[in-house]
């Protein structure tokens, strides 16, 4: 047995550890500057050349997620792949093992072999791509392979355009933005007391009236039906589902200056645009009121192909605690009957909620016994705690936008954290996912709304997708100091937080 036998066992032992360490955390995984950071990555010894045309081949069924390969290669490397049936870059369906979302990658001299057991993983394995091809023509991709799974089902993002109006083309970019880092849920808050943001037929009022007004006295505005039809299908072609709340019965101000029979006393309300909350409520068990929220639901519902729909349900201080469960049960048995599943904010925890109901967590100035009775009843849990995932927090004292009634909170803040033990008595099985809320009081731009989601939302997305026993933020902020590049290429406003090590 020679010198070469036992370097080589001894060399065989050493790459045995990495790997074994990249399972557990640290190691070859953080080697590659990907977020959110993948189930399994190997380093493979030789790449992939980029010298010649690239030919991506893929499946019907895939023929979409291949376009947005093909724009992705494009907008890297400034070259057009052209696509073909014996490309070099090959993507098919033939992964059952992946699941539902995951995916298996392999890039070496033989070319790129992206393999899922649905469109829908074989797109989140772009998404991985994008980070991993190389800027400017001519070079390689490095040799990998990788493959991956995500923790969780419901990995999302809210946007508010309640408080301020976001145009179409804004939700878009957002919605470009997170599919990029795997979220798959967009959540739009469309109303509040300062706006309505969604046509309702027979209800024109809601938007004539409650869609003329924002935080600020700007000009609000609305979604038509084509609108928000054409934001679902801008979203599912990324795999996106949106997830439409209507908040009742507090949260109403806009509704009850559009309508006097939604107001106990008959009479409108004025608009409101300043910032306060918890003071407006319809009028809950009257038969005008009954016929709004079943027409505002069935509405909603035929507008949105997504099995969710979320009724709000948060921060009610003008009801009795019987006024409210009596509502929120209402709101579920018109929602369940539309075949949708009703999502509401953890304070519908005080009502009788059916099994296949969902609560999104997200006080944690109060003890969570509303989280914990949903929990009792049998409920899935959507995790948005405010002093970790709220967006519109502000980073630090000097940040220009936000609010800071839950604290201040840094990337490690959005980071350091788990799903599963972040509340007494609700462990991993009770949780269907992670959700980053973006409150728009003092937001006006998509230009503000990229300021305070990044270099946050990233951090969430890898809580949401990544194994917990792998991720430690040090070895987070070192691979996401890289993402600078690619948010100059893509145009993303910012906070150069001095938490990140930034490459450049
Ligand atoms: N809480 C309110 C939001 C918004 C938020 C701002 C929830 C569920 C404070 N409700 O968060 O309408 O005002 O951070």
């Amino acid at each position: 047995m020679g010198e070469s036998w036992l370097a080589r066992m001894a060399a065989g032992v050493l790459v045995g550890v990495a790997l074994a360490a990249c399972a557990v955390g640290g190691g070859v995984a953080d080697e590659v500057n990907l977020v959110p950071l993948p189930s399994e990555v190997e380093i493979l010894p030789a790449g992939f050349a980029l010298d010649e045309p690239m030919v991506i081949s893929a499946p019907p069924e895939a023929a979409a997620v291949a376009g947005h390969l093909v724009r992705a290669v494009l907008d890297a490397t400034g070259r057009r792949p052209e696509l073909g049936a014996a490309g070099a870059v090959r993507l098919s369906l033939d992964a059952p093992q992946a699941g539902a979302e995951g995916y298996d990658l392999v890039v070496d001299p033989d070319g790129v072999r992206l393999s899922a057991a649905t469109p829908a993983g074989l797109f989140w394995g772009v998404q991985t791509l994008r980070q991993l091809l190389p800027t400017g023509p001519g070079r390689q991709i490095d040799g990998i392979r990788v493959s991956d799974r995500p923790r969780f089902a419901w990995r999302g993002a809210m946007l508010d355009v309640a408080r301020h109006f976001f145009a179409v083309a804004d939700v878009k970019r957002y919605i470009d933005l997170i599919s990029a880092y795997k979220l798959n849920v967009l959540h739009l808050h469309l109303s509040d007391d300062q706006g309505w943001r969604l046509a309702i037929d027979g209800w024109p009022d809601l938007t004539a009236v409650g869609g003329s007004t924002e935080i600020g006295g700007g000009p609000g505005g609305f979604y038509d039906a084509d609108d928000y039809r054409e934001i679902v299908a801008y979203a599912r072609d990324r795999f996106v589902e949106i997830v439409p709340e209507i908040d009742l019965p507090g949260h109403t101000n806009a509704a009850l200056a559009s309508y006097a029979e939604l107001n106990c006393d008959g009479r409108r309300r004025e608009p409101y645009t300043g910032m306060k909350v918890g003071f407006s409520a319809l009028c809950v068990g009257s038969p005008a009121t009954d016929r709004f929220v079943s027409d505002v639901v069935a509405a909603v519902a035929r507008l949105t192909p997504g099995p969710y729909l979320h009724i709000g349900g948060d921060e009610v201080q003008t009801l009795s605690a019987q006024e409210y469960a009596a509502f929120v049960e209402r709101a579920q048995e018109l929602v369940r009957a539309t075949g949708k599943r009703m999502v509401g904010w953890q304070e519908i925890g005080k009502a009788k909620l059916a099994a296949d109901s969902i609560t999104q967590f997200w006080q944690t100035n109060d003890p969570p016994d509303e989280v914990q009775q949903a929990v009792r009843q049998g409920g899935k849990l959507v995790m948005s705690p405010a002093s970790r995932v709220y967006l519109d927090m502000k980073y630090d004292a000097d940040t220009r936008i936000g609010l800071d009634w839950a604290g201040f909170v840094e990337v490690r803040d959005a980071y350091e954290w788990d799903p599963a033990t972040v509340v007494q008595g609700v462990g991993e099985q009770d949780v269907l996912g992670v959700e980053t809320p973006l409150w728009t009081e003092t937001v006006e731009t998509i230009a503000d709304v990229e300021y305070l989601a990044f270099p946050r939302l990233p951090a969430v997305a890898e809580v949401a997708w990544s194994p917990q026993r792998a991720r430690s933020f040090d070895r987070f902020a070192a691979r996401l100091a890289s993402h600078a590049a690619l948010w100059k290429r893509w145009d993303v406003t910012y906070h150069r937080s001095p938490q990140i090590p930034w490459a450049d």
